[in-house]
């Protein structure tokens, strides 16, 4: 038949999917296989990720996903695997939010200063960029004793073709890429000692990356040959690649554990104004550059969830509309968000500090936090326009915060634009159409993007009132 299948793992930092995507010459479904959380552990050697619990998941989702014409994968950024000479895997992943990357950037800029480091990679300054966490490794066994690094995604790749390989987009976040070439910065990870032949060769989104092991299809009762194509293996690039964008000039923004909001661009912007705006230039599909800042997210309320013993989300969200607007607001680009632990301390904390009311209720931290999303949402879109001297009439919203239509409305508030939300899954979809793409199924990204555009529930939020409460708010973080 016309219509294929093709099974999308997307990992994210709180939960894994595999969705099965069935593609069409004029349709796209997508169903979920299955679904497992994704819960960090905390060692005595510190934070890590259960990447085994995480391939276990994978296994039972292809096994419920059924027949499929391929396997794709994308998971979380800047993470991964290190391999012995026999490819086994040496220790557990460590977490991005693990303390060991404290105080590591300053040693890094020594060597190479962060105006040289930015115009060399394009990469916005956070202390997780796998850049700064191999400088972490340095002297470790594990690093000494390694042959190999994998990214998160190759690495279950690997586990499941047995073929090794390095995939672009999500090579970029390694901070070791020039934007430019799209290839390594040799003499960049010459002068910080990082030793590059420790990554496999690059491949790029619709390369082949091999077929199921034998023993993976015993697994899944799957019968063979199933191929595994390389996508955009960050998740961003995956979702990025199904906004459901036509034609118009939009901003993005991508929601989930994270923020990252932004535009799309053909050449990535490197100027000194750029980054001390920390603006990052990761690479997409085809030759597109992802301008965009790192917002922590929903993390903030999934941590404060977390805090209060999993309240129900749907009653908190609805208590939270009726708490009075932007009573106070915190910097959710603030990187003192990025550990876990204590958050509606934090949170209350920064609203102290800053001289505004302290939220009171889980319901009042939950507003605090959806009005500073909604404003930090604000100054992304606002930012990147300025800076990269390219407008947009709408903004995008995708990924597991398109559920929340209070932050939807909000942002298009702040903004002052309307906002088009969905699709939710946009990781994994962005994830089966480059593979139907490699199969010949669909044309190029602009393709891509209209039959979304054609078969994707989105919902559109237009602006309420003006902006300038939410510029007054701006100012009061800024004085705070
Ligand atoms: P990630 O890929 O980073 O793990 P997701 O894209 O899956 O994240 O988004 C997870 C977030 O989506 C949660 O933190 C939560 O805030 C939000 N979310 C999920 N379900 C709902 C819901 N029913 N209502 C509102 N928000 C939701
Ligand atoms: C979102 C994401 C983001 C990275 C972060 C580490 O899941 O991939 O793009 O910055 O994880």
């Amino acid at each position: 038949s016309t219509v294929k299948s093709y099974a999308a793992v997307d990992l994210g930092a709180s939960s894994g999917r595999v969705m099965v995507g069935r593609v069409g010459p004029d349709s796209l479904e997508l169903t979920e296989a299955h679904r497992f959380p994704n819960r960090p552990v905390r060692v005595p050697e510190g934070l890590r990720w259960d990447v085994l619990g995480l391939y276990a998941g994978v296994l039972d989702g292809l096994k419920g996903a059924g027949a499929v014409d391929s396997v794709g994968i994308d998971s979380w950024a800047v993470d991964y695997g290190l391999l012995d000479a026999d490819g086994a895997l040496l220790g557990n992943p460590v977490h991005y939010r693990d303390s060991r990357t404290d105080g590591i950037a300053e040693k890094v800029w020594a060597a190479v200063p962060a105006e040289e480091l930015y115009a060399a990679t394009g990469l916005q300054y956070a202390p997780f960029n796998t850049l700064y966490q191999l400088t972490a490794a340095r002297d470790s066994g594990q690093i000494m004793q390694a042959e190999r690094l994998l990214m998160i995604p190759d690495l279950l790749t690997y586990w499941l073709t047995g073929e090794q390989g390095t995939e672009l987009t999500n090579a970029s976040t390694t901070q070791l890429i020039d934007p430019r070439t799209r290839d390594w910065a040799h003499g960049l990870a010459e002068r910080l000692g990082i030793d590059l032949s420790l990554f496999a060769p690059l491949r790029r989104p619709g390369d082949a990356a091999g077929v199921l092991r034998p023993e993976v299809l015993e697994e899944t009762g799957l019968a063979g040959p199933v191929p595994v194509t390389a996508v955009g293996s960050h998740d961003t690039a995956s979702a990025v690649a199904a906004v459901p964008a036509n034609g118009e000039r939009f901003a993005y923004i991508c929601t989930g554990t994270w923020s990252l909001a932004g535009l799309e661009l053909d050449a990535p912007v490197l100027t000194e104004e750029s980054r001390a705006a920390n603006f990052t230039n990761e690479l997409g599909l085809d030759g597109t550059v992802r301008y965009l800042r790192n917002i922590m997210g929903l993390w903030l309320l999934q941590e404060c969830l977390r805090a209060w013993g999993q309240p129900d989300l749907g009653a908190l969200l609805l208590d939270a509309g009726r708490v009075p607007a932007l009573r106070s607001v915190v910097d959710a680009g603030d990187a003192a968000f990025l550990a876990p632990g204590r958050m509606p301390e934090r949170i209350a904390e920064a609203c102290r500090a800053s001289g505004q009311p302290v939220p009171a209720t889980p319901a009042e931290t939950t507003r605090c936090i959806l009005d500073s999303l909604a404003l930090a949402h604000r100054r992304a879109v606002t930012d990147a326009q300025r800076l990269a001297e390219q407008s947009v009439d709408v903004v995008h919203i995708v990924g597991g915060g398109t559920r929340n239509a209070l932050l939807c409305q909000l942002t298009a508030d702040a903004c002052g634009l309307p906002v088009v939300s969905g699709p939710t899954e946009a990781a994994a979809l962005g994830n089966v159409l480059v593979q139907a793409r490699a199969h010949g199924l669909v044309g190029d990204l602009a393709g891509m993007r209209r039959l979304l555009t054609r078969t994707q529930l989105l919902t559109r939020y237009e602006p309420r009132g003006g902006t300038q409460r939410w510029q007054a708010a701006q100012a009061r973080l800024a004085r705070g």
